[in-house]
């Protein structure tokens, strides 16, 4: 019996859509606003993610904007006009950026329309993007007063290099789909009325993929960002190494000497 989940009132969670076994789709959903991040819907999110990753059942996540227009138009600027430090300090609600950060699952980010500010740091949380050709990306939290809040001076700056994120984030300018796909921040571009297919149809790519080697090499990953060289190539020999007491690589390997498909039990 499947248990029954807690409502949600600002993520819509669609368990795997047809043809897609193991691929959640989680949907912003403030189309009125468009998809801004206020900090409600924000924990929600990592409430969910934090559900499907240890869910056992679940291997990809693809996550994308309500509507036509935006993926999300950046933090709720309504919510943020009331803060002050001594309040975003004590109340800690940043903090579900770094429960978003945590999640093992693969998360791909499909793309329509706005990635703006908090909408930018939160495809960049992700671990793939794929874009439509109506896409935008930027940081333009310098026009209403402040700077990049949740990510965006370090993830930008890692993915499209310090001179093109400097410039996007002291005048706010955004980057349409092709500029973002050449800059390394976006994986594919296609026709924007296709983003969700193909970022399904790579979520089933990875999910058909060995779920804690896909989980070890998402972490080694994150770590080439994190760590100096020789840190990360020990850390990236210790997850090669713990991956042969995996039933997965015994099985991957013996499939592909005896010339078959290899059948995951994600042990
Ligand atoms: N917050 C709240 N409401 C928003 C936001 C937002 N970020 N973006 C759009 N909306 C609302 C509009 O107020 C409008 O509502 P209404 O219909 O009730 O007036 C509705 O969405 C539609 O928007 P527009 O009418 O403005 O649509 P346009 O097509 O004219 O313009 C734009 C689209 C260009 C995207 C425009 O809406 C815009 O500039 N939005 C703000 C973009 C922005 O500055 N983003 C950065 C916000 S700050 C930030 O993200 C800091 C991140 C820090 C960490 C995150 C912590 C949670």
């Amino acid at each position: 019996m499947t248990k029954a989940q807690p409502a949600t009132r600002f993520i819509r969670v669609d368990a795997p859509p047809d043809g897609h076994d193991g691929v959640a789709l989680l949907t912003l959903d403030r189309p009125a606003a468009l998809n801004a991040l206020s900090f409600d819907l924000l924990d929600e999110l990592a409430d969910v993610m934090t559900r499907l990753d240890r869910d056992g059942t679940t291997r990809a996540v693809v996550l994308t904007g309500a509507g036509t227009r935006a993926f999300a138009a950046g933090a709720d600027i309504t919510e943020l006009a009331a803060q002050t430090p001594e309040r975003l300090t004590s109340e800690g609600r940043f903090d579900v950026w770094d429960r978003i950060w945590a999640v093992g699952l693969p998360l791909i980010a499909a793309v329509r329309g706005y990635a703006l500010g908090g909408g930018c740091e939160l495809a960049m949380s992700c671990d793939l993007i794929v874009a439509g050709e109506d896409a935008r990306f930027g940081q333009p939290e310098i026009r209403i007063g402040v700077m990049p809040g949740a990510g965006g001076t370090q993830r930008l700056t890692r993915a499209v290099g310090t001179a093109r994120a400097m410039e996007l984030i002291l005048t706010g300018r955004t980057m349409d789909a092709a500029e973002a796909r050449a800059a390394g921040l976006v994986t594919r571009v296609v026709p924007a009325d296709e983003v969700l297919e193909a970022a399904l149809a790579l979520g089933d790519v990875i999910a058909s993929m060995p779920p804690l080697a896909v989980r070890a090499a998402k972490r080694a990953v994150r770590q080439a960002e994190e760590l100096p060289l020789r840190a990360g190539l020990q850390a990236e020999r210790a997850a090669f190494f713990e991956l042969f007491a995996t039933d997965d690589q015994r099985e991957g390997m013996r499939a592909f000497m005896e010339k078959r498909a290899p059948a995951w039990t994600g042990r």
